[in-house]
Formats: structure tokens, sequence, C-alpha cells
């Protein structure tokens, strides 16, 4: 057992953890807190008022959500509401820094990384997304040269949107095995899990729905209600379902039964979360082959990489999704997405910071 140490997470600034608003981040925070607190370490969680993370200790913090970076130009300026909850939290954190060994950011955000400095207790910043703002790459790139090893990615890809790709841990991600059950005998229909927002591509999986008429279900938080209307407006008679935001529980009670995930990002997506969820379940992943999910899927052996943004490409994955067996799906699952492989790595990120491994 080594020595436990004292980690004090900032979460996403975008919505209460729970919520959905903070994507596939909010698995992230809530298995690596969970696993690490599983292991003796001592964990508590900032976040924004409203905030829930199961056993996990949260400590709220009131005040205005910052505004999403995907939404903002490349070039434009820091936003910083006026009771920003992100600077709120941060205040909360520069008092209670002597109390904790390493402070981990998981905002994609300008603010913590510019504090960095002003700190005695170092920091390790998660970030959650590929290249999104010239001020992030800019402020995270310097933070990158001054604190050497202090930057974690999930994926290579991720990491290659950034100058300072070399400079990154990966760390992967994953999930608990425990939750997500097995299913041999699936019904005739697909899935597409995420937040419903421009850069998830949802339009091409609604669209290869209604060229193979096979019933798409969709879960996931509805983020962008103008684009959803857009989808049902271009695609009138399409076979789909908008199934709501769910709980893991629930969703993997849907997705299980399925022939296949689609996954259609017009963006390079850090990771993919709902992939290895899929796969868990003994569900293929159908991906267009860019970012996270190009990582994770093997290719016609747990599912098909398609030529991005090709609905022709998901639509001949789908005809041939037989040919995957779905037992090779769940063991892809549990030898490289475990609990344990996750803890493994982003504890020995935490120590080598700590300089003790
Ligand atoms: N935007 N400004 C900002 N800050 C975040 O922490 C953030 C975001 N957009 C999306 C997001 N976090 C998460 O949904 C992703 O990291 C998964």
């Amino acid at each position: 057992m080594t020595e436990s140490l004292k980690l004090l997470f900032l979460s996403t600034s975008v919505g209460q953890l729970g919520s959905g608003l903070g994507g596939g981040v909010e698995l992230t925070v809530l298995n690596i807190a969970q696993e690490l607190h599983r292991r003796g370490h001592k964990i508590a969680v900032v976040a924004p008022v409203g905030s829930v993370l199961e056993s996990i200790r949260v400590i709220e913090i009131t005040g205005d959500l910052q505004v999403t970076a995907q939404t903002q130009d490349y070039n434009a300026s820091i936003v910083m509401p006026a009771d920003a909850v992100l600077a709120n939290m941060w205040e909360y954190a520069r008092k209670v820094e002597e109390e904790w060994d390493v402070i981990v950011n998981f905002a994609y955000d300008w603010l913590p990384f510019y504090l960095t400095p002003f700190f005695r207790t170092p920091i390790a910043h998660f970030i959650s997304m590929g290249s999104l703002s010239r001020s992030l790459d800019r402020i995270a790139g310097q933070i990158a040269a001054k604190f050497p090893g202090t930057i974690g990615v999930y994926t290579v890809s991720q990491a290659e949107t950034f100058a300072f790709a070399d400079e990154c841990q990966l760390l992967g991600s994953g999930i608990d095995l425990l939750l997500y059950e097995f299913c041999s005998q699936p019904e005739p229909k697909l899935a597409w899990l995420g937040r419903i927002a421009a850069e998830k591509g949802l339009e091409d999986a609604v669209a290869a729905a209604k060229i193979t008429g096979i019933p798409l279900k969709i879960m996931g938080k509805m983020q962008d209600e103008d684009y959803w209307q857009k989808i049902c407006a271009d695609y009138p008679d399409a076979p789909v379902e908008y199934l709501g935001f769910m709980t893991t529980i629930q969703m993997q009670k849907q997705v299980r039964e399925c022939r296949a995930l689609l996954m259609t990002p017009r963006w390079v997506e850090a990771f993919g979360n709902v992939a290895i969820e899929a796969l868990a379940c003994g569900v293929p992943v159908i991906s267009y082959e860019r970012g996270g999910p190009a990582e994770i899927v093997r290719d016609g052996l747990t599912g098909f990489l398609v030529e991005p943004d090709s609905v022709n490409g998901l639509v001949s994955a789908i005809a041939q999704i037989d040919k995957i067996d779905r037992r090779a799906c769940r063991s892809q699952a549990e030898v490289e997405y475990s609990l344990g492989a996750l803890g493994d790595r982003f504890e020995h990120w935490f120590k080598s910071i700590l300089n003790l491994s």
C-alpha cells in the first residue's frame, strides 16, 4: 500500500456534476475520485453548487457557470462572468491549498492555468478536449514548459492538437465495469450517445438510420435545442427516438440491447467515454476515424472505423456489424479500460508530480 495522498479535485465549470453539461469529464471525475478513494487516498471535489458525486465529498461553490469553450471562436477573448463560479472555486482552493498534496484541475479554462504559479501546492491539469482556443493553448503551453509533467490528457490524437503534445501525460479513461451488463442477443436497433450539440455530428447518425431503416435510440444531455429541432425538421421520417439524459444504469440497459453504437464526431473527440461504455456491454462501435474513438475501436474486431463524415461509410459498416464478436468487445473493455488500470495511471501521474515515483 503506497502512502495515501490528499487530492483536491476542481471540477469543470460549465455545469453541476451530474447534470450532463460537463459531458464525458463528469464521468472521468467520478471514476477517478471513486477509484483513488477506494485505494485509501483522501479525495474532495470542489464543484458548482448542486453537484452530486455519489459517495465522494463535494464542496459546493456558488456563482455563474462558465461559457462553454466549444461554442466560442478560436480567437475569442477570455470570458469571465461577473460572479464566476470558476473564480470562486479557485478562491476556495487558495484558502485550503496547504491541506492538500496535489490540486487537480478538470476545467477547460484559462484561469486555473494562469493561477498555477501563484500556488505553492502542485497543480495537475487534466485537459478534457482538444485545442479549441488560442488563449487556452497559449497558457497551457506556458504551464507545460514551466511545470513539466503536470499536463494530463486522454489520448495521442487529443495531445497532437496542442503544440505541447510531447509534454502531455497520456492517461486514457476507464469505467466501473460492474455497472455494465454484457448482452449477447441484441435487438434490431442502434444507439447514439452524447451531448446533443453540433460538434457531435448527430445528423449523420440520423441520416444513417433513415437509409438503413434501423431504429436509432438517442441518449444524452439536450445541450443545443435548436440544433436538435433542425435535425428533426431535416429528417422528419427517420426512425429515431430521443430518450433523454440518463444515469449510467438506465443508459446501459438501453445500449446493451443495441446492435451497435454510432459515433459521428465532427471534432477531434478527446476520448469518447461512450465508446468504452458500449464495448463493456458487448456492443460494437462504428465510429468516424477521428480523434479518441480511432484509438479505441479495433477495426474489424470490436467495431468499424469509417471515413470521417461519410454517412455511406456508416451504412456499409452497419451492414457488416454481425461479423463482430460481441464478446471481443466486452473483453477489450475489461483488458484496457478497467477502473484499476485507470487508477494506476492517475496514481502514477500524481506521484511523479510529487517526485514519489
Ligand atoms: N468549456 N469553458 C469550458 N470549461 C469547461 O470546463 C468545459 C467546457 N466545455 C465542455 C467541457 N468542459 C466538458 O463537457 C468536456 O470537457 C467534456
